[in-house]
């Protein structure tokens, strides 16, 4: 995500960076190729120019541009204006709500209203809270259905009545929550291609009936300027608290997330970035800025890290590590940690550093590559799997031909678990960093990733996924 508007930012900065007399003249051409970037990425053309006309104010006075670190002040200014974009407010629901607290989704087709019911309902499951979801989308025939299957696979319940009516539909699952102790309703609309009034006069009369704490519009980053216009729009007649922005994993320019605060005046609550369930996140706007500027983003990873793994797996795998004992079998466990953890790349993305290793782009291991490295550990026996050394040339040779792979991608992945092994061993010795809560992560992939600063050994776990 963001990914033009980053690169050309970071291009900015390292022209500035180094400078140790800044002229207006530097800083003037620095602003407008920071203008065009916010242009491309299809930032409203007003938060643009107020955006750099507060830059320029700020970074034309003598005291920055005769200062020591005149480049690295005004990166600073850029990022402060950068955040002051997203307004105050942080991320979230409304802090004040009536229990059950009732949420509604609005917004237009295919933007994502059923998909983030489903993933913000499992999302306050995991805060312990006992989410009740409802779909009033009785237009599209198997709108209905959709919000079923994934409050099954979610594991949310599901309010579903015979009734045919949105209003009745919405009003009778509030009801049920009040009555069976459930402490928030979640409440899924139909979309429209277009705004029209009979959907607005439907949204109002459920709005009217079941008075929601939080109205949530939810837009498809990716439609950029349009789904911002709709935002403002919806805010008008219906009443907007937060903006959820979802497909951020897409192309999405940046445009969107950009201007949204700022042209319709409401925040941004939650950013979806992926198809699964557990890819929503709540909005930090410090985060999205420092992963804009190529800054890394060490607390969303730490977030989903801790998400991903368990605890209790974690200590024991300490522990092994300690022994010498991780097996391979250890480290299939662990690439599928780093799946649920979500795309490779939306990880990678966080990593401080990172974002600015050009090679990277044309080398970084996908998820197809992992699932290559999984193979192969799948197709060797249990024994082998326990004892690595016993894979000699014909075990080599039956493991390839059965995953579908070639002997050297075999060697190559033993190679570096080898490797792997004896470096995490000296990590495991040397004990591992903590992180909040106390808990500590498990180490390969997680290794590298939680401890930014340290460096890691060429070919060290990282290079292990990469098979070509
Ligand atoms: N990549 C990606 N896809 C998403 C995200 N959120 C939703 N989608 C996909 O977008 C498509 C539409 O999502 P829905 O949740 O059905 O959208 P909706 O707003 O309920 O659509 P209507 O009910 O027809 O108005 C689905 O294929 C989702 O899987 C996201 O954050 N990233
Ligand atoms: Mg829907």
């Amino acid at each position: 995500m963001f990914e033009s508007l980053s690169t050309r930012i970071q291009e900015v900065f390292k022209s500035l960076r180094g400078e140790v007399r800044l002229t207006t003249e530097q800083v003037e051409a620095a602003l407008r190729e920071i203008r065009l970037a916010l242009l491309e990425a299809d930032v409203n053309f007003n938060v643009v120019k107020a955006f750099v006309d507060r830059v320029r104010d700020r970074a034309m006075d003598q005291a920055v541009l005769r200062s020591l670190t005149p480049g690295q002040q005004v990166i600073k200014i850029v990022r402060d204006e950068l955040l002051a974009l997203f307004g105050e407010a942080e991320g979230g629901l409304t802090k004040h709500a009536p229990t059950p607290r009732v949420v509604l989704f609005l917004g237009l087709q295919g933007s994502g209203k059923t998909t983030t019911a489903a993933k913000l309902g499992r999302w306050l499951a995991r805060q312990g809270r006992h989410p009740l979801m409802v779909s009033t989308d009785v237009r599209r025939p198997a709108a209905i259905e959709q919000l079923a299957v994934l409050g099954e696979k979610a594991d949310i319940r599901v309010f579903a009545p015979e009734t045919r009516d949105p209003v009745a539909r919405a009003g009778g699952a509030l009801a049920e929550a009040k009555a069976k102790g459930f402490d928030t309703v979640l409440v899924d609309t139909a979309g429209r291609l277009h705004i029209d009034e009979e959907l607005m006069d439907e949204l109002l009369a459920i709005r009217n009936a079941v008075q929601p704490s939080d109205l949530l519009y939810v837009a498809d980053a990716m439609t950029g300027q349009d789904a911002i216009k709709s935002a403002g729009e919806f805010n008008r007649r219906i009443g907007v608290t937060g903006v959820v922005l979802t497909k951020l994993d897409g192309d999405a320019r940046g445009g969107a997330a950009l201007s949204v605060v700022s042209v319709v005046g409401v925040p941004i609550a939650f950013v979806g970035s992926g198809e699964r369930l557990e890819d929503l996140e709540l909005f930090h706007p410090d985060r999205i800025v420092s992963r804009m500027l190529g800054m890394g983003d060490v607390l969303s990873l730490i977030e989903k890290a801790e998400q991903a793994f368990d605890k209790e797996e974690a200590e024991a795998l300490q522990e092994k590590l300690r022994k010498n004992e991780f097996t391979l079998d250890d480290f299939r466990s662990q690439l599928r940690t780093i799946k649920r953890m979500g795309p490779l790349e939306s990880v990678l993305g966080m990593i401080p550093g990172l974002g600015d290793l050009k090679q990277l782009a044309e080398n970084k291991p996908d998820d197809k590559q992992m699932a290559r490295v999984e193979a192969i550990i799948c197709s060797m026996t249990p024994e082998e799997r326990r004892d690595h050394a016993m894979i000699n040339g014909s075990r080599r040779r039956r493991i390839a031909a059965g995953s579908g792979t070639s002997v050297e991608e075999v060697n190559r992945l033993l190679k570096q678990f080898t490797e792997m092994r004896r470096v995490l061993a000296m990590i495991g010795q040397g004990g591992m960093p903590r992180l909040g809560r106390g808990m500590k992560l498990p180490p390969a992939p997680s290794k590298a990733v939680a401890v930014p600063g340290k460096k890691r050994k060429k070919g060290g776990p990282w290079g292990l996924i990469k098979t070509r």
